[in-house]
């Protein structure tokens, strides 16, 4: 998560320098001097040619220019062509396309703004207003570069702050020792299942486990074997539970909740007397305890949950069922 944080940080992110690119596609060296000429002593220019047509798409591909400076009359195609080309490949759409015609021709001029173009200029134009054409539309090019990049980023950094909710979501769910579904997530469920429960009219089960005898394990063997315990309490609680709906979470220190939803008094009696038995065989040894081992009492309650009754009410009944196992002499299922 925090991976996804950081990579949505502005510092990260280098804003790319975009540099005034030419591509020029004209047949004529002649002209292709000429341009080089003009464009030679701008530092911030960066000029390139292609001279045959059927080079032209590949080559602006490649290069990315911010403007094409397009010729009309090629010996294996004409401008038109290549522009609508342009126009038809996404990577191209946008660039903007300078016609560099020797005709000063209004039909011309016309049809090439039709194909896609942004500009005409007869050839050769004046050096001055040639560079000033290539800025105007290389600037706009660019911007449009640079708010699509600001979008894209955005849009990523959007997407990592709602999978980071994600995850802090699913962590403030979690008991951060044991893995399992924390108290506050227990609420949740139980509040929901209960809701579920009564519109479905489907029994809902609860049990309320308690390692046996676990203060004198702490004292025995000390605190962190006593959350190793806890952990292996929990996995094998989870290991054994075979529906999805099923949520066993840790309710307090040693103590942990399983709600069963869709399930009656029957069916909780068996998964609590697996429960119990489970953790006995994991035998982990509590030798100052009556029977050596580490051991959970069970209290089980199962209702259909009414208007009449309360999530807490079945709550208050397993703890009340917990308490008798307790007193009944620990290691037991009571109802
Ligand atoms: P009982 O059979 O009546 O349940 O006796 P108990 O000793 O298990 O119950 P008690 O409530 O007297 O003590 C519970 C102990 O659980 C006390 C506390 O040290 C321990 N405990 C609670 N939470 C944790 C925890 O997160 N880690 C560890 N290591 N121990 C915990
Ligand atoms: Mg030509
Ligand atoms: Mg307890
Ligand atoms: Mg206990």
């Amino acid at each position: 998560m925090s991976d996804a944080i950081a990579a949505s940080t502005f510092e990260d992110q280098a804003v790319t320098q975009f540099k005034v690119r030419v591509l020029l596609v004209d047949d004529q060296l002649i002209i292709v001097e000429a341009v080089r000429r003009m464009l030679s002593d701008q530092s911030d220019i960066e000029f390139h040619y292609v001279t045959d047509a059927s080079d032209a798409a590949s080559t602006a591909l490649e290069l990315q220019p911010t403007v094409i400076l397009q010729d009309l009359v090629m010996p294996n195609s004409d401008g038109f062509t290549l522009i609508r080309g342009y126009r038809d490949d996404p990577a191209l759409r946008h660039v903007p396309v300078i016609v560099l015609s020797a005709k000063d021709d209004a039909k011309l001029k016309a049809h090439s703004f039709s194909v896609g173009a942004n500009d005409y200029v007869v050839k050769l134009p004046d050096r001055l207003e040639l560079l000033a054409r290539i800025r105007y539309h290389s600037a706009a090019y660019i911007s449009r570069l640079q708010r699509d990049e600001a979008f894209q980023f955005l849009r990523a950094s959007q997407k990592n702050l709602a999978d980071a909710n994600i995850e802090l979501q699913k962590l403030a769910a979690l008991d951060s020792l044991t893995g399992i579904a924390n108290r506050r997530r227990f609420d949740e469920v139980m509040r929901s299942e209960w809701q579920r429960g009564k519109r479905d009219r489907k029994p809902l089960s609860l049990l309320m486990c308690d390692i046996d005898c676990f203060k004198i394990y702490n004292d025995t063997f000390g605190h962190l074997a006593g959350d190793l315990c806890l952990k292996k309490a929990a996995a094998v609680l989870t290991e054994h539970l075979k529906r999805p709906a099923d949520v066993v979470a840790r309710y307090g220190g040693e103590e942990f909740a399983i709600v069963l939803p869709d399930t009656g008094l029957d069916g909780a009696l068996l998964i609590a007397n697996a429960c119990r038995s489970h953790i006995e065989q994991l035998a982990i040894d509590n030798p100052q305890s009556p029977t050596g081992i580490i051991t959970m009492s069970i209290g089980v309650a199962s209702i259909v949950p009414s208007k009449d009754d309360s999530a807490e009410g079945l709550v208050a009944r397993a703890d009340k069922a917990l308490y008798s196992a307790k007193n009944d002499g620990r290691n037991q299922v009571i109802v």
